[in-house]
């Protein structure tokens, strides 16, 4: 891959809407994606492998727990110092912001939010540091965008619960040591439960041939009568919302991290089209390479503007689910259609690992399809300024 010579965009000074604080952990954040994934992700990704060895940078720059505070290991920070990280780690890679989004969202926040205090104690510190890797089970082979219709179940045997049942696509699954794991109980309420990897029964097979997010580790999880100690089960909230209510945080995270994808792919199709002559002038001199240029910042500068405000309106516990919904579905759609014309504007060189963009390209697939779908983001939306569901 050629080296990182990225040089971020900030077409409307969004810079001095940024405090010391968020600035000085977006850089942090951007110079630990520079030295230590870009110069190894390309390779990772042909060999569809997730480069553990970078845990320990992840935990290091705040990327695990970043809004967690700090008396549980976490950075403490505030929510838009945590969608800056999320954006500079997209830059170098979706599967690598997915595993801190998994991380962070979907398993220290359950644990952070519905966990009893033994638990936090017991998981929050390891999973910031990186000594546990944690995973979320919620999608299930026939319930995806509806999961309230899951089918694992667990049942009360005494002393502990029996859980049966299986998920699929699930990030972090191959390796993580632990899983969030959302099931249904005896009268069909869904939990969630803290299954530990080594309990019997519980298995975790890696899925292969992806085209997409090939530098994150995609597996099931399997439940043949796991026996889960009673104290494994998330104590302070129950029903579908809980779930939800971790998606909101992850589905944030993902609205800038797609800013960060974009910009990667804006700021390689710019340098690349001021460098490479055509009919003796630079193809940047061309209208139709100005056209695709000039609207890609564009795009850029809005969907910053828009993560930007929900962070606020998050900061001040302001934020509504359907205002996440409509960043996530604006921003994941803006930065792939950015990548497939910055993807043309290097012609051939453009489906080569030599350059990022056909990576993000690829990447992006999941991203628009995991955290809900496309199309059940904008029935959110739908649904929000309507009144009335569509869903059903
Ligand atoms: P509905 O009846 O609307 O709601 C059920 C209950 O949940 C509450 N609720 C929420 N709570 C918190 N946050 C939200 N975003 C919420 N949305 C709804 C709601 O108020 C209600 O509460 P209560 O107390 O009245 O019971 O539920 P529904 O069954 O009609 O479904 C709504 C729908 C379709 C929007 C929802 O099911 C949905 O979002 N589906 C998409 C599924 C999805 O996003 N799956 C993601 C799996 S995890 C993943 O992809 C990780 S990728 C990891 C990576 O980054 O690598
Ligand atoms: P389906 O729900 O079958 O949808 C298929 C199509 O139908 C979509 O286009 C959808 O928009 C459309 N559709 C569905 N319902 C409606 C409707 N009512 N109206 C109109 N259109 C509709 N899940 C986890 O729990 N944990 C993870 O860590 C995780 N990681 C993932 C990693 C990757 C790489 C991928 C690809 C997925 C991951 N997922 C994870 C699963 C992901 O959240 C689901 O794929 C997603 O929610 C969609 O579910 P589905 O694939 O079953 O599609």
């Amino acid at each position: 891959m050629k080296p990182d010579l990225f040089q971020a965009p900030d077409y409307y000074a969004v810079d001095e809407l940024l405090t010391e604080e968020h600035r000085m952990v977006r850089d942090a954040a951007r110079s630990w994606v520079k030295r230590d994934v870009s110069p190894i992700i390309e390779d990772y990704a042909q060999r569809a492998e997730f480069p553990k060895q970078i845990i320990k940078g992840l935990a290091d720059i705040g990327a695990f727990g970043p809004y967690i505070p700090q008396e549980y290991g976490g950075a403490g920070l505030d929510q838009i110092s945590y969608g800056l990280i999320m954006q500079e780690i997209e830059r170098g890679d979706s599967g690598v912001r997915s595993t801190a989004s998994v991380q962070s969202s979907l398993v220290m926040y359950p644990i952070w939010k519905y966990g009893s205090e033994a638990q936090r104690k017991k998981y929050l510190p390891k999973l910031a540091s990186g000594e546990f890797m944690g995973c979320f089970g919620l999608t299930e082979p026939n319930h995806g965008s509806d999961p309230s219709g899951m089918t694992t179940h667990f049942k009360d045997a005494g002393d502990h619960y029996v859980l049966n049942g299986a998920k699929l696509w699930i990030s972090n699954a191959p390796f993580a040591d632990i899983a969030i794991v959302w099931a249904k109980n005896e009268e069909g309420r869904i939990h969630g439960l803290i299954v530990e990897r080594g309990m019997e029964g519980f298995t975790t097979p890696e899925t292969h041939h992806k085209w997409s997010l090939r530098a994150s580790a995609t597996g099931e999880l399997i439940f043949d009568n796991v026996k889960v100690p009673k104290d494994h089960i998330l104590p302070n909230k129950s029903g579908l919302g809980a779930p939800l209510g971790c998606l909101d945080s992850a589905r944030y995270g993902i609205a800038w991290g797609a800013i960060g994808a974009a910009m990667d792919c804006y700021d390689t199709a710019l340098r690349y089209a001021k460098e490479r002559i055509q009919f003796g002038k630079p193809i940047a001199g061309t209208q139709l390479q100005q056209k695709k240029l000039a609207e890609m910042i564009t795009e850029i500068t809005k969907a910053q503007l828009l993560a930007w405000r929900l962070g606020v309106l998050r900061n001040e516990g302001k934020a509504t689910s359907a205002q996440i919904s409509m960043a996530k579905r604006n921003n994941v759609e803006m930065a792939i259609k950015i990548a497939r014309e910055a993807r043309q504007v290097l012609g051939g060189m453009g489906i080569t690992g030599e350059y990022s963009i056909m990576r993000h390209i690829m990447n992006l697939e999941s991203v628009i399809t995991y955290e809900g779908t496309h199309d059940i983001h904008l029935l959110i939306t739908g649904m929000d300024i309507t009144g009335i569901s569509a869903f059903k």
